[in-house]
């Protein structure tokens, strides 16, 4: 059966739009609320789903039409069957396929040639073994990747649904020139070897947080030199202290926990060294020392790692930090946060210490310079005047931007922050 699908009812006195990309092609099976074109109102830019699964028969629009609410934009067979995969396509994923970099009219700056130069030299493995994958972006931001000799589909998107906008590209593009890159920060990705020839596997497409992260993870690593200095903090009295209030934050609805707790400790001390509260410019050779305090908090979901951002942090009380904290977190596990929850942060702390562990080394948040690391409390039997005692040892491991931050530096912030929590009256003295 031929069904007709109209562009539905968009909003309150919103009649028509303008169709800035069509979507599908015909003779493509398209899965129910699958996009199908996109379309730009007054209001807005968005994807109109399709209200039923088919095979496009038709493509009634063309780019560019304004079309009204009620007009045709595809004829859907809602009987036909779905044509099994291509075997190189074996992902059931919608896709639109990206021209090659390698077939495009090559930029005339030379930074646009860097970044074709780039894409190229990553491209091999890249397009001959994973599957297309499904890129979601407004013609012009198609044309501006393909006028930059960048591959979409290579890109994060990093608005709602993963679609790609122009600032992405752009972001993309600075990578790619300044030597980073998703697949190894500028290094030539090589082509892996058939794993099939030893055994089963499965190819899975990452998903955008996690492309996101590469990305991220890919670019700090390859652009700070990382150094990691591990101390530990005996939190016997701090524990007591939590234990004590637990009760009253929880009433106040957050957890009175050991990483609420370094918020406030960390706040202070990013005040007390400013160079731990800076970002590298390195194009102009600046430090650039903030005089704001929000610290983000690595928060492990089940889509990977999101990091929320507690802002001023030093103006709050332990009680608005673990509330807030609590509420972050949760957030975070329920695809809640807003970008702008997660922005903004100087410095990151990520605590593994519920989970166990006695050290690791954190990847700094770039454009931050130090991450602090917490690993799992321990009992340990301590000489403490003179005594042998028992004591809850709490192992901190600082990474931190050697370019800017010198070894003794980093001794010493570390110090302080195990100060903090071993006397937390310091905190109170101090401010
Ligand atoms: N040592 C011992 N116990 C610890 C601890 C530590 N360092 N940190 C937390 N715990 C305990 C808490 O006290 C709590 O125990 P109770 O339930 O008995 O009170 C339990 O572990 C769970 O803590 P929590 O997770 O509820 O609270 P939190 O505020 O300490 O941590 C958060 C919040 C968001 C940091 C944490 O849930 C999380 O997601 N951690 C993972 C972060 C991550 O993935 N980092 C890696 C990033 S790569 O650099």
């Amino acid at each position: 059966m031929i069904e007709d699908v109209k562009l539905p009812e968009i909003s309150e006195n919103v009649e028509s739009g303008v169709v800035t990309g069509i979507l599908v092609k015909a003779g493509e099976f398209v899965e129910k609320e699958s996009p199908l074109v996109e379309l730009e109102t007054e209001k807005a830019t968005f994807e109109v789903p399709s209200p039923v699964a088919g095979k496009v028969v038709e493509i009634s629009v063309k780019e560019e039409d304004e079309i009204q609410v009620g007009q045709v934009i595809v004829k859907l067979d809602t009987e036909a069957e779905q044509a099994p995969p291509e075997p190189e396509k074996a992902t059931g994923v919608e896709t639109i396929e990206e021209p090659k970099a390698k077939e495009q009219t090559p930029p005339p700056a030379q930074e646009k040639a860097e970044a074709v130069k780039v894409e190229q030299e990553q491209t091999p493995q890249e397009t001959k073994t994973p599957p297309a994958k499904a890129v979601s972006a407004a013609p012009a931001v198609r044309q501006l990747a393909r006028e930059l000799g960048i591959d979409i589909s290579r890109i994060s998107g990093s608005q709602p649904g993963g679609r790609i906008s122009a600032e992405d590209v752009k972001n993309h593009a600075k990578i790619l020139i300044a030597g980073g890159g998703p697949t190894g920060g500028g290094r030539i990705s090589k082509p892996l070897p058939d794993f099939t020839k030893w055994g089963q596997v499965e190819r899975q497409p990452m998903t955008v947080i996690r492309r996101k992260i590469a990305e991220t993870l890919s670019y700090a690593w390859s652009n700070i030199p990382h150094v990691t200095q591990h101390d530990q903090a005996d939190i016997t009295e701090l524990e007591r202290f939590r234990a004590e209030y637990a009760q009253r934050i929880e009433q106040a609805g957050g957890k009175l926990t050991v990483t609420s707790i370094l918020l406030k400790v960390v706040a202070s001390a990013l005040k007390a060294f400013p160079n731990f509260n800076a970002s590298v410019d390195a194009q102009s050779s600046e430090i650039i020392l903030k005089k704001y305090y929000h610290v983000g908090v690595a928060v492990d979901t089940d889509r990977g790692l999101l990091v929320p951002v507690i802002w001023d942090a030093d103006k709050k009380s332990f009680l608005q930090l673990s509330v807030e904290l609590t509420d972050l977190a949760e957030k975070a596990r329920n695809n809640k946060l807003t970008p702008e929850q997660m922005t903004g942060g100087n410095f990151t702390i990520s605590n593994l210490g519920g989970i166990g562990g006695t050290g690791f080394s954190p990847v700094i948040y770039w454009p931050q310079v130090a991450i602090l690391g917490v690993s799992r409390a321990s009992r340990q039997v301590t000489y403490v005047n003179g005594e042998l005692l028992p004591r809850l040892a709490l192992p901190l491991s600082l990474s931190y931007d050697h370019r800017i931050i010198d070894g003794a530096e980093s001794a010493r912030f570390v110090r302080w922050i195990a100060q903090r929590l071993e006397q937390p009256f310091l905190l109170a003295i101090e401010e």
